[in-house]
């Protein structure tokens, strides 16, 4: 029987102050998610979007308990797929996505967190300089943030700092950076990719997580260098080429341990052509797709 991939849009951009990374999952299925995936054997499903309330209706005091509101229904999506024995792929939206997917994906058993971004998603409400929640949802994940956010699902930390990999970092907040560096995640930045390789990196991610058994694997398109992947709300200069993102896809893919997936911040108004969603749907290729040889 082939493996079912379950779609589940999230179309939120609450985390954030920029406009248009609502429209993420109609980008990335109209970049042919679903047609490439099933192209490779899958039983693909489209779940359509959660419900997210537009943006310009929500007041500014509201906004951290919308978000809490999305991320709830989120888990339950996330936590069902899992259940319903399918390979879930949430569709951003901005990252704060992440609370009630890798919630829900974890609520009956841990799982490896691969979170590839150019930021670390680990401030606190205490220590962040814009206020910005998608700037904190690997801290959210990891138990400390807005109560709200904490409690998403279920009560407390959904993963513990050993079971995350930060991939691509180069653009922290000067607090956030002292927080990561105390918390025990393993992280590896555009310099050690650099001086190690992706090849070296990705093959170190996998053996740091395997023992979990699964990987949910988080994907924040300003990862990418800016100059193939425009359209996302934060983009930092020096990322990661096409070449390397796909050597890290295909790696992660050889572990046979992918269980989920999150594809995030992709704002279609600060892109052309689509082209960022294109590269997005190529690496989902890559990450569930067979080797050439
Ligand atoms: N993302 N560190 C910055 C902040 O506002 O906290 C940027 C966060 C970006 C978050 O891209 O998911
Ligand atoms: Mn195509
Ligand atoms: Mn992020
Ligand atoms: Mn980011």
């Amino acid at each position: 029987m082939n493996q079912t991939i379950r779609i589940i849009g999230v179309p939120i951009d609450l985390g954030q102050h920029r406009r248009g990374v609502n429209m993420g999952p109609d980008a990335i299925r109209y970049a042919g998610l679903a047609e490439h995936l099933a192209r490779l054997g899958y039983h693909v499903e489209d779940r359509g979007n959660i419900h997210v309330p537009v943006r310009d209706t929500v007041p500014e005091v509201q906004t951290v308990a919308e978000i809490a509101r999305t991320s709830s229904a989120c888990y339950d999506q996330a936590r069902k797929a899992i259940e319903d024995g399918t390979i879930p792929i949430f569709l951003g939206g901005d990252h704060t996505i992440a609370v009630g997917s890798v919630g829900g994906v974890t609520h009956d058993a841990p799982c490896g967190v691969v979170w590839i971004d150019a930021h670390a998603d680990f401030n606190t409400p205490a220590i962040s300089p814009s206020g910005n929640v998608h700037g904190m949802s690997l801290s959210i994940l990891l138990g400390n943030g807005h109560d709200a956010l904490v409690c998403c699902g279920r009560s407390g930390a959904k993963i513990r700092a050993d079971q995350v990999v930060l991939v691509g970092i180069r653009d922290l907040d000067p607090l956030e950076k002292e927080v990561l560096a105390r918390s025990g995640i393993t992280t590896f930045t555009m310099r050690d990719i650099d001086e190690m390789g992706m090849s070296r990196v990705a093959r170190e991610t996998v053996s740091r997580l395997s023992h979990l058994g699964r990987l949910h694997v988080s994907l924040d398109m300003d990862s990418l260098e800016p100059a193939g992947a425009p359209g996302v709300g934060t983009p930092v200069p020096g990322g990661l080429t096409y070449r390397e993102a796909h050597l890290l896809m295909e790696i992660l893919a050889d572990s046979h341990l992918l269980s989920s997936m999150d594809i995030v911040e992709i704002n279609p108004i600060m892109d052309t052509s689509n082209q960022t969603a294109t590269l997005a749907v190529k690496l989902a290729v890559s990450l569930f797709g067979k080797r050439i040889l």
